[in-house]
């Protein structure tokens, strides 16, 4: 399997994150912006603020903006066709994901966000795995809780043009995130990144994050795939994913199916074929 170079290393280790540029080839970003664009027509889970619980989201006949520039948050993909499950393992990020966690690894969420231009949006600033893992500090060199891939399918470039954003250094130096007001995109410190489309960002749950304002002019398009150690619970599902069946042997064991019924104790020591199951290889 393919490894971090040591640039890569050396950037996730001081930094938190680290880019793949040309993660996804010009004929995968043109078919999955087209495939986003279909899939805001079609039901599926929204936010809904106000009506359900911070963060949580609910199922809707179809976003809430149906203009392709519009706002959209979408989760759970991959019921939108066999391309979101093949991308769960897609080459090379999959292979730099089980480099980073090791191969006790699930998947736990997908989601695609349209950010609009020129919507007033400020932009915001958060880790992942909100009020638990904001207080978790991990060490340089050791393996994550969890990490995202975020797929750029727009170019992005210059500042608030709709920026993933990250404070380097937060995953292991922790930022007064206490502070009022809190800090966003345009508090020292923070980094707006630039990325053409297909260019993928890697990083751990523990960076401080968040999108900035986009004022470039047109919307900002992005795929977005979550990964955790096996032990903790997914985000976008409850045990095994409904669609797990869909998958092949080694999707099938990042959707949860061990390959036997839960039962207590399941997701303390992995199954015995795991590491075989993840990388090709014998354990
Ligand atoms: O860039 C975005 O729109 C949001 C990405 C983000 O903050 C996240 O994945 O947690």
């Amino acid at each position: 399997m393919q490894k971090l170079t040591a640039e890569q290393r050396q950037e996730w280790q001081t930094a938190g994150y680290f880019k793949v540029a040309g993660a996804l080839s010009p004929a995968q970003v043109a078919h999955f912006a087209k495939k986003v664009d279909e899939v805001r027509t079609r039901p599926g889970y929204e936010p809904n603020s106000g009506m359900v619980p911070r963060g949580h989201y609910q199922w809707q006949d179809h976003a809430t903006d149906l203009d392709p520039e519009g706002f959209m948050d979408r989760r759970d993909l991959l019921s939108y066709g066999q391309e979101f499950i093949d991308l769960i393992d897609h080459q090379p990020v999959f292979d730099l994901i089980v480099d980073l966690m090791g191969p006790y690894l699930a998947f736990s969420m997908s989601q695609a966000i349209v950010r609009p231009a020129n919507d007033g949006f400020p932009g915001y600033t958060h880790t992942d795995g909100g009020e638990g893992q904001r207080e978790v500090r991990v060490m340089e060199s050791s393996r994550p809780i969890a990490v995202k891939a975020l797929y750029l399918l727009t170019d992005v470039e210059g500042r608030d043009n709709g920026n993933f954003t990250v404070y380097p250094g937060s995953h292991v130096h922790q930022i007064p995130f206490w502070k009022d007001p809190p800090n966003d995109p345009h508090t020292p410190g923070c980094v707006h990144l630039d990325g053409k489309a297909g260019d993928a960002f890697i990083f751990g749950h523990s960076i401080w994050h968040g999108p900035a304002p986009n004022n470039s002019g047109r919307a900002r398009k992005t795929l977005l795939y979550n990964y955790s150690q096996l032990f903790m619970r997914a985000y976008d599902y409850d045990g095994i994913h409904p669609l797990a069946q869909r998958g092949t042997p080694r999707q099938r064991r990042l959707m949860g199916d061990l390959g036997y019924e839960w039962r207590p104790g399941s997701y303390f020591y992995v199954p015995e074929d795991q590491v075989e199951v993840i990388t090709g290889k014998s354990g």
